[in-house]
């Protein structure tokens, strides 16, 4: 019996068998938890329903988080199968693409600022705001989202998305504070470099790879496994004490000071 028997999870950010909400669904299932899925939009529904089907779960549902009202369908259309649940995987950013390039202030604009923060930060709480009800009267329900390094330290290119990722982190503090008392857990897993869909076509990400190769303590990149294990330990009771963390899984690349290479 795995240790996160008797347990249900909506798992939002699948897009291929490389995306980090993949490895997460993995390990969850392994450990015995029921899943449920979102899909961005109508190209990825196939995609994800076969992903579904892998790890035995028939329940797929759209959900761009740009729009609200698809945000409360998710809900609507998850009660139909589900009473309550105790899970929500946060595993979405985006910005456009012309922001995480080249320099910061030339390339910023109002709206992609604004597109950055919608739907990398706040879709985090409109979805806890919308599925709060389901998760209510669980005994140690938890909300987990994905960061990166970006949000607290500069890199080339990553740009605004960086300023997404510090509100996102602070989105986890308050609404830890906030839902604690309804026995709801939040926190945030900030991940190395991965190579998926959204590290694609970023210039330079071979060299991040390389460079995190050579300097991180244990001399490696991370996998979606390694997230996955982490985020299958923090949605279970193993990780009960544990709300408005900020939990590295980068193979220690964050404590370095002085570098090798
Ligand atoms: P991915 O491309 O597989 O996943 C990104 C997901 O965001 C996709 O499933 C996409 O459909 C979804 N998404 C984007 N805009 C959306 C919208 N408007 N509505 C609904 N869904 C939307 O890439 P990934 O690397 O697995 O990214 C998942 C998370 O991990 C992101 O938050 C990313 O910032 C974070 N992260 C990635 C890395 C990395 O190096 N790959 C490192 C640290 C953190
Ligand atoms: C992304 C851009 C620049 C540098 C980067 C990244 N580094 C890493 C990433 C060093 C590790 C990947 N990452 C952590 C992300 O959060 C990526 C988010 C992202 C990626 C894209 C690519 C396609 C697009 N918009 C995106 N929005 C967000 O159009």
């Amino acid at each position: 019996m795995g240790f996160l028997s008797g347990k249900r999870a909506l798992v939002f950010g699948v897009a291929s068998n490389r995306s980090i909400a993949w490895g997460i669904a993995q390990a969850m299932h392994r450990e015995g938890c029921e899943l449920a899925f979102t899909y961005q939009n109508e190209r990825l529904r196939e995609r994800v329903e076969k992903f579904a089907g892998e790890l035995d779960s028939d329940i797929v549902i759209p959900c761009n988080v740009e729009d609200d009202d698809e945000i409360e369908a998710v809900f609507e259309h998850l009660d139909d199968y589900w009473d309550s649940f105790d899970i929500i995987i946060h595993s979405i950013a985006f910005a456009p693409k012309e922001l995480l390039e080249g320099d910061y202030l030339d390339n910023l604009t109002r709206d992609g600022f604004n597109a950055a923060h919608d739907v990398s930060s706040y879709s985090l709480a409109a979805i806890a705001k919308a599925g709060r009800h389901m998760m209510q009267g669980r005994p140690d329900a938890s909300i987990i989202t994905l960061s990166y390094l970006g949000a607290v330290r500069t890199f080339p290119g990553y740009n605004v998305m960086g300023l997404a990722k510090a509100s996102l982190e602070a989105n986890v503090r308050y609404l830890a504070h906030n839902l604690g008392p309804e026995n709801i857990r939040v926190n945030a897993i900030s991940a190395g470099p991965i190579k998926t869909l959204a590290a694609a076509g970023i210039g330079g990400f071979n060299k991040i790879f390389d460079h995190v190769e050579a300097n991180a303590p244990l001399r490696h990149n991370v996998t979606i496994e390694d997230v996955g294990n982490t985020a299958a330990f923090l949605s279970s009771e193993l990780a009960s004490a544990i709300t408005g963390e900020v939990l590295y899984v980068d193979n220690g690349y964050h404590i370095v000071g002085l570098l090798n290479e």
